[in-house]
This record gives structure tokens, C-alpha cells and sequence, in this order.
């Protein structure tokens, strides 16, 4: 079955994960420099340490109290530390495990020197009073309660929690202020194991220094210098041979697309961004974009395999020179500067089988009850970018964000179809707060299972969705998910009533 999150072979860039240390210049990422210089050279770390996981918040009585402090850190990186933001010291920030019907608390306290606030993607929660308000400041040294009530019917699956405070998004997430939100189950656990891997791709530096991007930067979209696994170049798993593996993957990427492939040739995607298809899909390679969440399915035999990434080339500026920026990583030679990188996929995370046993067969998780989105109340089309070039094209039909205008009214109750149209020479994703949708068709063609609340609309394409207002007023947000983008005008306000 084609989907069309998948691309074949068309990757571009290349992350240079693992092998030997390379030295990183932090001021010289892909995408032609234009950062301040100023932070030290790091090493790049070997890969093949442990894979790191997050420390798990389960909530418990119904309910889960997190105090999720956001402050400058230095984390590890080899032998030495690197500069990073991080919620709870750690990046990524602490698991958030929960159930539907629970009540998630968490108190932000802002020790960063600007403004910063939360957002609970893709769950589909209040977007008023104090539960994803993302219209909420919180000041340096401020401190804000968020109250969020899980509903009941949530469907179960991968979600993710960063920084939305319109102008520092991308900074702040790439500099690694995001977490995952694991709405678990009732069902027993399907696999083995539960594993969550937050994919990012920080810049590497000593200090504040090696966040700086350029201006030509943010319009093409920060990509950093290497690509993590929850904070480590290329780790290692090793599990039990003959038992599943289950992955919930996230692409917390500010800017970068990544095609993943495994070194067995087949992918099982069990689920996408709101948790299970009605059943899994055999795929080549699945393409996720910033936002973006998959369940991979991964029945482990004796045989070694490898969890790899390619960048994928998204369109661009129209401009002379510099092209799609930050195509190329560090590492596998001196790729930092170039725009193309090869075709080959890197090493994003080792599996190393232990003991015998045959690889077992798939179980599929059990797929939620979705909403009826057969009968459309109304129709909209939403035009992403302009023509041309330079900042007057990241709008949203033709308009930059103003958090005090509405852009579009929606009647509660109702389910809508939007034609998503991009009339720019690059991608741009598509991300709805709070309503999640099905896409119906896509101008390639290509089918498109499964739930999202993200959906990458390809440059002088469109996509088609549907959406159910059926619950939960107010007004929120839908933007491009290429943080940059966000941050200078690509974003339009909704308000549901
Ligand atoms: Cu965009």
C-alpha cells in the first residue's frame, strides 16, 4: 500500500550520526553559517551508548502534578557538556504518562530570560481557561498552572508538550524544550516494550552563542548539526530476540523532514499522530515532519537492524545560493556546508539482539472509536505562503498572525472540510490545536491513513481534510509546524462556538 508520507529514495541531506568523532563547529551548520561565532568546537560523541530514556511522570488516582521548570542547561555530550534550554533540567523533558479521563496538572516556571509558555500538541483538550491557551505569557522569573481534563474517549497514542509563545518557538524547541505525553491504554500493553523516541537536531555549542541562526536561516528554516535520539547520536537498544518491538517516534525537529527506514527493508506503522490505524501498513520508508508522530511495530529477531534517517530536500526560497538549507549534517566528511549531501540514510538508533528466538508476528494495537466525519457542514480553503520570496510570504491567506483578530469561525457541533493549498515554492505542515482530522485527498493522489493533527502540505500542492468540531469552544491556533515559519506570521487564529 503507498502512503504518502513516504518518499522513495528522494532523500537529499544526510545526518552524519555515529562513526568516529567528527569536530562540530557550532557556527557552522548546514545552511551556510550566518550564526555569530563565539561557542568552542565540540566533539561530536561516538554513537552506541544505551539508549537514554526520559524520566517517566505516570499519573496515578487519576491524576498527574508536574512541576516542569524551563531553564539554561548544560547536558552531556561525550566527554564534555553541551549548551542546551530544557524543561526539568533534561532534554528531552520528562515522559508525561497518562490515561484517558485524567486530569494533568503542570505548574511552568520560566527560568529563561524571555518570554515562554506550553503547548499540549495534538491533544485534544480545552484551548481556554488554563489548559492549552496558548495565548497565555508567562515572563521570565513567572510562573502559570496548567489544568488540562483529558477526555474520557482520548484516543491513546503519542503526543507532545513545547514551548508556543509566538516569535521564540523555534528557538526554543530546537534548543530542546520538548517532551512526550504518552496517553496510554487501557488494553494490555502491545509489545515488549513502550519505547518513545523524541528525534531532534540541536545546535551543538558551549553556550548561547551556538543557538544564533540568520535571518536567511529562519526563512528556509533552522536545521541543526546532528540528529538525536532522546539526546544521543546513534544509541543502542538490546532487546530479547524474539519479542516486539513498539515505537512511538516523534519528529520535534524545528525544521528538519526525516525519512526513516530500517536496515530489514520493511517499516510497520501501527499508528500516526492520533494513535492506532484500523490496521498496521507495510511500508519502505515513512516520511515525518516537524510535528509529526509515528508507532512503529518492530518484531526482533537474532538479525542486527538499524533505525535510519535521511532529510529530505523541501523545496525552497527561490533564491540564488544557498538553496535548501541545511540539507547537509556533520559528520561522514566534511558535509557541514554542503546543500546536498548523499542519498544514503544514517544510523539513527542500533538494535542489538540478545539471546534466540525467532522474530514474532505483529500485533496490532487496538484502534479507538473515531468521530463520523461523513456529513460536512461547510467548506474553507486555506491558502499557506505566497508567491515570491523573503518574509511577505509566510502568511496564511495572505495575512501575518495577529493574536487580536479571529480568522475564522467554526460552529461547534459541526464537522468542516478545508482545502489546505500551498501556493509557495516550499513545504510547508500543516498543524491544527485541538480539533484532530482525517485527510481525505491529497493533490498526489496517494491515500493517507490514520487520524493526525499535522499533515505536510508539499509546495503548489493541497491537501483536503476533514474536520469534527463536535466538542471543546474557543479560539486557538493552526499554523506551519516549521517552527520558523510560525515565528514570522505563519500562523491564523480559529475560534470554535
Ligand atoms: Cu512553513
Amino acid at each position: 500500500m503507498a502512503v504518502p508520507e513516504i518518499s522513495r529514495r528522494t532523500a537529499l541531506g544526510l545526518l552524519g550520526a555515529g562513526a568516529a568523532a567528527v569536530v562540530v563547529a557550532a557556527c557552522s551548520p548546514g545552511g551556510g553559517g550566518g550564526a555569530d561565532g563565539g561557542a568552542a568546537s565540540l566533539e561530536l560523541p561516538a554513537g552506541g551508548a544505551p539508549l537514554p530514556a526520559p524520566t517517566e511522570l505516570r499519573s496515578a488516582a487519576g491524576a498527574l502534578d508536574v512541576d516542569l521548570a524551563a531553564t539554561p542547561v548544560m547536558v552531556p555530550w561525550g566527554s564534555g557538556q553541551r549548551y542546551a534550554l530544557a524543561y526539568a533540567g533534561s532534554v528531552p523533558g520528562p515522559t508525561l504518562r497518562v490515561r484517558p479521563g485524567d486530569t494533568l496538572r503542570i505548574t511552568l516556571r520560566n527560568g529563561l530570560d524571555v518570554p515562554t509558555n506550553l503547548h499540549t500538541h495534538g491533544l485534544h483538550v480545552s484551548p481556554e481557561g488554563d489548559a492549552d491557551d496558548l495565548f497565555v505569557m508567562v515572563d521570565p522569573g513567572g510562573t502559570h498552572s496548567y489544568r488540562y481534563e483529558i477526555p474520557a474517549d482520548h484516543p491513546p497514542g503519542l503526543f507532545w508538550y513545547h514551548p508556543h509563545h509566538h516569535g521564540e518557538v523555534a528557538d526554543q524547541v530546537s534548543a530542546g524544550m520538548a517532551g512526550a505525553i504518552v496517553v496510554e491504554a487501557p488494553e494490555t500493553p502491545v509489545g515488549a516494550s513502550d519505547r518513545v523516541l523524541v528525534i531532534s537536531d540541536p545546535r551543538i555549542g558551549s553556550d548561547a552563542a551556538a543557538l544564533a541562526v540568520s535571518t536567511a536561516e529562519k526563512q528556509m528554516g533552522r536545521e541543526g548539526d546532528v540528529v538525536l535520539v532522546n539526546g544521543a547520536v546513534a544509541p543502542t537498544i538490546s532487546p530479547q530476540a524474539g519479542t516486539l518491538e513498539r515505537w512511538r517516534i516523534l519528529n520535534a525537529c524545528a525544521s528538519r523532514f526525516l525519512v526513516l527506514s530500517l536496515s530489514s527493508g520493511r517499516l510497520t506503522l501501527a499508528g500516526t499522530d492520533q494513535g492506532a490505524l484500523d490496521r498496521p501498513v507495510e511500508l519502505d520508508e515513512l516520511r515525518l515532519v516537524p510535528g509529526q508522530r509515528a508507532e512503529l511495530l518492530v518484531p526482533v529477531g537474532t538479525d542486527p537492524l538499524t533505525l535510519r534517517a535521511a532529510t529530505v530536500a523541501r523545496g525552497g526560497m527561490g533564491m540564488g545560493g544557498s538553496g535548501m538549507g541545511g540539507g547537509g549534517m556533520m559528520g561522514g566528511g566534511s558535509s557541514a556546508s554542503s546543500s546536498a549531501g548523499s542519498a544514503t540514510p544514517t544510523a539513527l538508533l542500533e538494535v542489538r539482539p540478545t539471546g534466540t528466538g525467532e522474530a514474532p508476528a505483529v500485533v496490532a494495537p487496538t484502534p479507538p472509536a473515531r468521530p463520523d466525519v461523513s456529513g460536512v457542514s461547510a467548506t474553507r480553503t486555506v491558502t499557506m505562503g505566497a508567491m515570491g520570496m523573503g518574509s511577505g510570504q509566510f502568511v496564511i491567506d495572505g495575512r501575518s498572525f495577529d493574536a487580536g483578530r479571529i480568522d475564522v469561525t467554526a460552529a461547534l457541533g459541526t464537522v468542516e472540510e478545508w482545502t489546505i493549498t500551498n501556493v509557495s515554492m516550499m513545504d510547508h505542515p500543516f498543524h491544527l490545536h485541538v480539533w484532530p482530522f482525517r485527510v481525505v485527498s491529497r493533490s498526489d493522489g496517494a491515500p493517507d491513513p490514520g487520524w493526525r493533527d499535522t499533515v505536510n502540505v508539499p509546495a503548489g500542492g493541497w491537501v483536503r481534510l476533514r474536520i469534527p468540531f463536535a466538542d471543546l469552544a474557543g479560539t486557538t491556533v493552526f499554523h506551519c509546524h516549521i517552527l520558523d515559519h510560525e515565528d514570522l506570521g505563519m500562523m491564523a487564529t480559529i475560534r470554535v462556538a
